[in-house]
């Protein structure tokens, strides 16, 4: 890690985003080929293989030696080595692309032993960049790229956006991020559902009473709101690692944690693909993990990595 220039590698991703930005924006999705993968709710279109194919042919040139992994290119049973590693997810939110639903954005993560070390995240039709490097702290640059090359001139805010989070209450107090994924029926969707209906039931009926549940379709940007402090949490079953790397990149430099999205485990892994997020905040994190936790209960989420 201490041999490689994390600026450098940002500073070529940032580039990457915007150009991938640039023809997410340019294509129509009314008229571009769509197709599907596991079902009808597990979309991919021509534009996703086109930017992963921009994206993959820039960074190796780039970094010959670094691995990629892609959500497009993956195939069953690669692994997640701990040598440098882009992990890309060309079109995060592709159902709200598909749409014309503002909230898409290219996820570009660098993982370094198996963790995140690098995070740029930009959302094209927001012109809304995400980055973060670590150990130097996450960011959000608004008109990215509108008034000049490189997020330049944009407006540059650091992670979370308050200078002074408040304090986590419990989850009472909380608006929480869920989706509802590709996988609409089994165990893993019966434990969602459950967690969905005890997270917003009132506490009479024994439930938690979260201020609401948001779903804005792609982890990535989930993964950013929590960054920013405008989520208080984010929990997901069945994403994989290119959904989170750079989103974890950006969340952990602005104070907030990644456990995992059974109860238990506070040091999850890349492609452990259950998640729980947490903004950061002066308290701490950790009552209201407890908290969410004894709301998942003992229905565990069960995904082959
Ligand atoms: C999507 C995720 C979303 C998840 C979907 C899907 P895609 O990624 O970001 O959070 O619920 O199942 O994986 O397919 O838009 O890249």
């Amino acid at each position: 890690m201490t041999d490689l220039n994390l600026q450098e590698i940002h500073d070529t991703l940032v580039k990457v985003a915007h150009e991938a930005g640039r023809m997410i924006l340019a294509a129509n999705p009314t008229d571009i080929a769509t197709g599907t993968k596991l079902n009808s709710a597990d979309i991919v279109t021509e534009t996703d293989k086109a930017v992963e194919a921009l994206v993959s042919s820039r960074l190796s040139s780039a970094y010959p030696t670094f691995a990629f992994v892609g959500e497009e290119t993956y195939q069953p049973g690669m692994r997640i080595t701990p040598s440098p590693t882009f992990i890309v997810d060309p079109i995060d939110g592709t159902t709200n692309f598909v749409h014309g639903f503002p909230e898409a954005c290219i996820s570009l993560g660098l993982a370094v032993d198996r963790r995140p070390a690098i995070g740029v995240i930009y959302n094209p039709y927001q012109d809304l960049l995400y980055t973060a490097i670590r150990g130097r702290g996450a960011f959000a640059t608004q008109g990215a790229f509108s008034w000049g090359l490189d997020g330049g001139k944009g407006r540059r805010r650091q992670l979370p956006l308050s200078r002074n989070p408040a304090p986590l209450g419990a989850l009472d107090t909380c608006l929480v991020a869920t989706e509802w994924g590709n996988s609409r029926d089994g165990d893993n969707y019966a434990v969602k559902t459950e967690v969905f209906k005890r997270l917003c039931a009132s506490k009479e009926t024994g439930g938690a009473m979260v201020h609401s549940i948001r779903s804005m379709g792609s982890a990535a940007l989930n993964l950013c709101a929590v960054a920013a402090g405008t989520l208080d949490l984010y929990w997901e079953g069945g994403c994989w690692a290119w959904d989170v790397c750079a989103g974890w990149a950006i969340l952990a430099e602005a104070g907030g944690i990644v456990v995992d999205g059974n109860p238990g485990n506070w040091n999850p892994e890349i492609d452990g693909r259950k998640y729980l997020a947490v903004r950061g905040a002066p308290s701490g994190q950790k009552e209201v993990v407890q908290e969410f936790w004894g709301v998942v209960g003992d229905g565990r989420m069960v995904y082959e990595s």
